[in-house]
């Protein structure tokens, strides 16, 4: 094409504009950014928030901020200052504090969420008229459109991780809401019943009927088990990224626990050395125990309990241990899920011994 012909067909895109515009119509303009790029360009920045920093302002917030009623929530959102919403594209991280006596009244979202249990205990959750208690460790799912409410009747302030994937749900304009009648719901005669019938995860009822396909009726993933489940591990091959690494599961079809977001655990042990990778979608993880190294995009996170970081799209990423610094164990959740469902997962892995290397931390 010659340089005129090129010259004109940007007249003729900018002279039609305003007769298209009139239509609610639009041809590419030449100063528009492109349809595509030729991989993720995402905006969302990788961070690592500490829990030196997050800890003081959570004790603060317990003491300053009122819980709200009509289920409202006292929660301190982990915000990324390159997305204008969320913690990342699918997802809102957020720390709940509840203080003895306290309720999060019942209510219901379509947006689906977890609560991963950081410090405290005392404190149940209700959901869909099951009643779990949550202690350290505990994972307890709210699945779309379950009424949920919670209730502290411990003696000591609680925090927990909630996430929910609301940014995915807000892109995609399906945010319904409604407030319970009530500030509790009425619990079940069986009040753990899906742990009772399914929690073993080996073992269940005969001749129930089948679940929906997807949705998985498994509501609670206690700590005991799951970390028991992440010793018998320990002695399989190393996974060459995450070191051990198990994914919770829908017990009755072996999938995601959820349909947008997956959670896993992660024992990285002393000496570890992972393989740098990219995947599609993002990543939040949060440090149970022990301290590590991450390299995100070229910047170092030296992670210590209670901290948190996130990978963004598309970003190389790999774990250290160092060889004194004992065993980690990382909690962990992407939107896996929810790329493998519409077909869009992909990623790349580097070659085995290549290293990020190790930068200073800059964040
Ligand atoms: O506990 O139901 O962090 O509805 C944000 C929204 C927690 C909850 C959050 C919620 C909840
Ligand atoms: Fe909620």
């Amino acid at each position: 094409m010659s340089e005129s012909t090129t010259m004109s067909d940007a007249a003729a895109r900018q002279a039609l504009q305003a007769d298209l515009a009139r239509v609610y119509c639009r041809v590419h303009q030449p100063d528009d950014p492109p349809l595509f790029t030729r991989e993720p360009n995402s905006t969302m920045v990788p961070l690592h928030w500490r829990w030196s920093e997050l800890g003081p302002l959570l004790d603060r917030l317990g003491a300053e901020i009122a819980i709200g009623s009509g289920g409202q929530r006292r929660t301190l959102r982990l915000s990324n200052p390159g997305l204008p919403y969320g913690t990342t594209p699918t997802f809102w991280a957020s720390i709940q504090v509840i203080q003895p006596g306290e309720v999060a009244e019942a209510h219901r979202h379509t947006a689906s969420a977890f609560r991963f249990i950081m410090q405290g205990s005392g404190a149940t959750t209700t959901v869909n008229g099951e009643n779990y208690p949550m202690n350290e460790g505990d994972l307890v799912l709210t699945p779309p459109w379950a009424w949920h409410d919670h209730v502290h009747g411990g003696s000591q302030q609680m925090i927990w991780l909630d996430v929910l994937d609301i940014s995915l749900v807000r892109s995609m304009h399906a945010v319904f809401f409604e407030p319970f009648t009530g500030a509790t719901q009425p619990v079940d005669a069986v009040p753990d019943h899906s742990y009772r019938a399914l929690g073993s995860g080996i073992m269940r009822p005969p001749r129930v009927g089948a679940p929906a396909p997807g949705f998985n009726p498994l509501l609670a993933y206690p700590a005991d088990r799951a970390l028991t489940a992440l010793d018998l591990a320990a002695g399989l091959a190393p996974d060459p990224f995450d070191d051990v690494v198990l994914e919770y599961q829908n017990p009755v079809d072996g999938g995601p626990a959820m349909k947008v977001m997956s959670m896993k655990l992660l024992k990285l042990r002393a000496g570890f050395q992972g393989q740098a990778r990219r995947q599609v979608g993002s990543k939040l993880y949060y440090v149970c125990k022990g301290q590590g190294t991450t390299v995100v995009a070229g910047r170092r996170f030296d992670w210590k309990a209670g901290d948190f970081f996130v990978v963004p799209p598309w970003c190389w990423h790999e774990h250290a241990m160092h060889a004194a610094s004992g065993e980690a164990v990382l909690f962990q959740v992407d939107d896996t899920p929810a790329m493998d469902a519409l077909g869009y997962y992909r990623e790349q892995a580097a070659a085995a011994g290549t290293s990020l290397g190790h930068h200073k931390e800059n964040a």
